[in-house]
């Protein structure tokens, strides 16, 4: 019999697949590092987590790109495909796999889903005729746009739409909003954050339209099994691509047993639709489970406008790691907005945070102590001897910091979480000063030994629970305080695996410098 101990529970998160359209910017960044940090929160917190990423290849707009750039589509995929997967390596991302929807695996596993669809009767051939916008892939009714004064009709996301008559494919989604609704009804946080679902309720509770499914116009896609004239509905294509990485069509073996249903997708609210909507209908039409979570979150403007390139103020993720830091850059998005709210990226905003919670806050922390610790006590960790309440109540804490840290992680409000981790910093800080262990060398050598320990075991368990977040600057105070790499997980914060006494420490460097363009600035 299995040890059933031994068996890490699993967790599979996704990021949507971007559009191979154009580069990756601050926005795809964005989704990108807070399924990162969920991820390495939850290998640190003893789970088997399977991290998927990719890029979304076909369809008109990519076909159009393509075009524009006087390449073949599949050659420009290619290219555009490697620049999110450079994204990754220069965000330091954790992703487990990375698919593109031009690939064979993937092709086979939509397929396969279309005759899921066909045998459950839920496609019938038709003719579409209405209103489509090429930037958002998506068919919208009349009564959702607007006319502007030169005769042009918008979708509420800005984007211009076009007439489109064609023969099509359609999935019979207006049968499908009672069962939708009574899913929502039971899995009350299947959408998050709550407003979002709200809406979403609504607009299935106002009634759906059936859903055009295939396109005949254009050719870049995955051809319609039995019709080739017809090619998928890039959505259709792409969210299919969340059961092909973990090995769809074949349930029964691998890794699909293992992670499906998907425990979160995490999408932009711009895609909301297509993922609470849609594709639970498209699985339960399969037979196939829903995924348990997808989580909404906001969109970043830049110094207050929106971001474009006509504006000429689209943020690179590079850039912005060039100039303040991977772990400031991983650190400030995540930390600056509540999670699912909407946000502005402003150079002072990041310096804010850079120079406050992170040089004043974290980074003083560490260097005090550790400078103190090497200092003053032979380069070693020192001996405690008696406690104090004052030492009692930062050591615990510290201890009990995880419990609350997972509570708003659970719920993914990743600013909470991390706004818990630097709460310990707060108290860390503050326990510096009342105990003002540079008096107590001189006056009570053995009080400024307790003291120092105290807290470098906090800064201990300080460095581990950063980790997810700043994975830099954590691996680097963990190395400092000269705790092994299979000591750095979630299993050995509170007391189970105290500082040794008489473990050496290094003369500390700087983990997080000032902002230097403001010191020069001020
Ligand atoms: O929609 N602020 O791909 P996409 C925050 N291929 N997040 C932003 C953002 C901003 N200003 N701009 C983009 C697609 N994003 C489809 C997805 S999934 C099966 C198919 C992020 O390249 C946000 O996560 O247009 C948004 O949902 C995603 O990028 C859209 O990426």
């Amino acid at each position: 019999m299995q040890d059933a101990a031994a068996v890490k529970p699993s967790y599979y998160i996704t990021t949507p697949i971007y559009y191979v359209n154009d580069r990756p910017h601050i926005g795809h960044a964005y989704t990108t590092l807070a399924c990162d940090v969920i991820a390495r929160f939850k290998r640190l917190d003893g789970h088997e987590v399977h991290f998927l990423t990719g890029t979304d290849e076909h369809g008109q707009k990519v076909e159009k790109s393509a075009q524009a750039a006087g390449l073949d589509p599949q050659a420009f995929c290619d290219r555009v495909s490697q620049n999110f997967r450079d994204m990754m390596g220069a965000l330091d991302i954790t992703n487990d796999d990375f698919i593109r929807t031009t690939e064979e695996r993937h092709v086979t596993s939509v397929q396969d889903l279309w005759r899921k669809l066909q045998e459950a009767g839920d496609i019938y051939l038709g003719s579409y005729a209405g209103w489509y916008a090429v930037r958002d892939e998506a068919f919208y009714g009349e009564d959702e746009l607007t006319k502007t004064p030169d005769g042009r009709m918008i979708a509420p996301s800005g984007a211009e739409v076009e007439w489109v008559e064609e023969p099509s494919y359609f999935f019979r989604l207006s049968a499908w909003a009672d069962r939708l609704l009574a899913f929502y009804e039971a899995n009350p946080d299947f959408i998050l954050p709550a407003q979002r679902r709200n809406e979403v309720v609504s607009f299935v509770r106002s009634g759906l339209r059936d859903l055009s499914i295939s396109r005949t116009t254009f050719d870049w896609g995955v051809p319609v099994p039995g019709d080739p004239e017809h090619v998928m509905y890039v959505w259709l294509d792409a969210l299919t691509n969340y059961m092909t990485a973990v090995g769809y069509p074949e349930t029964d073996s691998g890794l699909y047993p293992r992670f499906w249903p998907a425990d979160l997708h995490m999408v932009g609210k711009d895609i909301l639709r297509f993922h609470a909507v849609y594709w639970p209908a498209f699985l339960m039409s399969a037979g196939l489970k829903p995924p348990k979570r997808v989580f909404a979150h906001g969109w970043w403007t830049i110094e207050g406008q929106k971001m474009s390139k006509s504006l000429g103020n689209v943020v690179a993720p590079e850039e912005l790691v060039e100039t303040y830091g991977l772990d400031q850059t991983r650190y400030f998005l995540l930390r600056e907005v509540p999670f699912g709210n909407d946000g502005d990226f402003s150079h002072a905003a990041m310096v804010h945070r850079i120079n406050g919670d992170l040089a004043n806050d974290l980074g003083n922390l560490c260097q005090r102590v550790l400078s103190m610790v090497h200092k003053n006590c032979d380069g070693q960790v020192p001996a405690p001897g008696p406690l104090t309440d004052a030492d009692t109540a930062l050591l615990q804490k510290a201890d009990t910091a995880i419990g609350r840290v997972r509570e708003q992680m659970d719920v993914q409000a990743l600013h909470k979480a991390l706004a818990e981790v630097w709460t310990v910093v707060g108290d860390a800080n503050r326990y510096v000063d009342a105990q003002a262990p540079w008096v107590l060398r001189k006056s009570d050598p053995a009080r400024m030994r307790t003291v120092l320990y105290v807290l470098a075991e906090t800064v201990r368990q300080i460095a581990i629970l950063v980790q997810p977040v700043t994975p830099r600057a954590g691996a680097a105070m963990l190395d400092l305080l000269g705790i092994a790499p299979e000591a750095r997980s979630f299993d050995r914060l509170g007391d189970v695996s105290r500082l040794a006494p008489g473990t050496p420490v290094d003369k500390p460097a700087p983990i997080f410098p000032r902002y230097q363009a403001e010191e020069a600035a001020e």
